[in-house]
């Protein structure tokens, strides 16, 4: 079997560690976090890696190390999106043992050992944050964050307690940056570039920034059939017109995303005028400041609507991750294993974020996308061929090597 057969079967079966059969539905300290581990481990053990959990819940497989020399990561995550697709970040996770494996019998004389890293919560569904593994190791992680609540009101604290994890020590989980060379993640591109392209995979430029907030609309309730329309204070026809006018505005911003992805009505019910709407905004882009003006626009436009509708707006932001350059010289190792592949070099920017988003706080980073079938992704449907992946897995192998030969020094 070649190297993408193996990832292809391993992808396979790891799919069914999840509590959905339409699609992979995999959340971070539940029973099916625990049983993808368990299959992570044969995969780390099969390329010869030594495994353990750190207090942040990421599985670390290391390959032997006798003379402490500073690791090279290669990693992604393990969770999925409600009803997600079988290769978001889980692909990473497989490619990278592979990878391992094969460089095995040379790293001895590698100026650096190699470590792989499943991350165990990057979608940040579960709880309103994300990326706590790579931010435990990087430092950066806030401890408040495990305090917050999932929708059963378990705080993060507790849930991964309850996984086995000792949080007291997960702070301390970070590395201190002489003792990591670099981190470079294996990914579904997630979008139609490189289908467009017609090329297995591309090198990455950079990952985009994003910001999330937190929208609450209050108007005032009442009777359907007796309230006069002129004069109600509608939440849900102010809210309406506020998202409408966000996705046209972000419709002429370039590379701006904009998105609201869920909306809750109180007390929503046929008969009686909407009394509150709250939504969650969120706002991507490879530029930071220009995602910061469109927040500021945004939320401008958002109170004069809803001073017009009579209505009252509180926002407040939940999340920011600024946008990330992937260090050029490691960009140049994997361009360069491309083309030595005989692929097209090609590179281009991430719209998705990732767990190299918060690593590029602790080390150099670099990224690989593999084509994704008709550019579709967090649906059951998404799909990475194996010859990608051997493509792929040939790549980190070349890039890996290029990067022995002449690893960036530090950042
Ligand atoms: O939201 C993202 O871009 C990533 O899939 N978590
Ligand atoms: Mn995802
Ligand atoms: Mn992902």
């Amino acid at each position: 079997m070649t190297y993408g057969e193996i990832a292809a079967t391993r992808l396979r079966d790891i799919a069914t560690a999840s509590v959905t059969t339409e699609g992979v539905t995999r959340l971070p300290w539940s029973s099916e976090h625990r049983t993808a581990l368990a299959q992570i481990t044969t995969w780390m053990e099969d390329a010869g890696l030594s495994v353990s959990l750190d207090a942040a819940g990421t599985l670390c497989g290391k390959s032997p190390n006798p003379t402490g020399k500073p690791a090279l990561l290669i990693g992604s995550h393990q969770d999925s999106v409600p009803s997600g697709g079988a290769f978001d970040g889980i692909m990473g996770v497989a490619l990278g043992c592979l990878a391992a494996k094969a460089l095995r019998d040379e790293l001895d004389d590698f100026p650096f050992a190699l470590e792989v890293l499943a991350f165990a919560d990057e979608e940040g569904v579960r709880f309103p944050t994300a990326l706590v593994g790579p931010r435990a190791l990087a430092g950066t992680l806030d401890p408040m964050v495990l305090d917050m609540r999932d929708r059963d009101g378990v705080s993060m604290r507790d849930a991964m307690a309850r996984f086995g994890i000792d949080t007291d020590a997960t702070p301390a989980t970070h590395r201190a940056p002489g003792t990591v060379a670099g981190y470079i993640e294996a990914h579904i591109e997630q979008g139609p570039v490189l289908e467009k392209h017609d090329l297995p995979v591309a090198a990455v430029s950079a990952i985009c920034g994003i910001s999330r907030h937190e929208v609450r609309i209050t108007g005032e309730t009442g009777h359907a059939g007796t309230v006069p329309m002129a004069g109600r204070r509608d939440a849900l026809v102010a809210a309406a017109r506020i998202v409408a006018g966000i996705s046209d505005a972000a419709g002429r911003a370039g590379e701006l995303r904009a998105t609201v992805g869920d909306l809750s009505v109180r007390p929503g019910a046929v008969n009686a005028i909407p009394a509150e709407v709250t939504f969650p905004l969120e706002v991507r882009a490879p530029d930071d400041a220009a995602r910061m003006a469109f927040e500021a626009e945004t939320l401008a436009k958002a109170s004069n609507i809803c001073a017009a509708a009579g209505c009252r707006i509180s926002a407040s932001r939940t999340y920011v991750q600024p946008a990330v350059i992937c260090d050029p010289a490691m960009t140049r190792a994997f361009e360069r294993a491309i083309g030595e592949g005989g692929t097209k070099v090609l590179t281009i920017p991430s719209g998705a974020t990732h767990d190299a988003s918060a690593m590029a706080d602790l080390c150099p980073v670099s990224m690989l996308f593999i084509r994704c079938r008709d550019g579709v992704s967090h649906r059951p449907d998404e799909f990475a061929s194996a010859a990608d992946m051997d493509v792929g897995i040939s790549v980190m192998i070349g890039a890996i090597r290029n990067l022995a030969q002449g690893l960036p020094k530090g950042r």
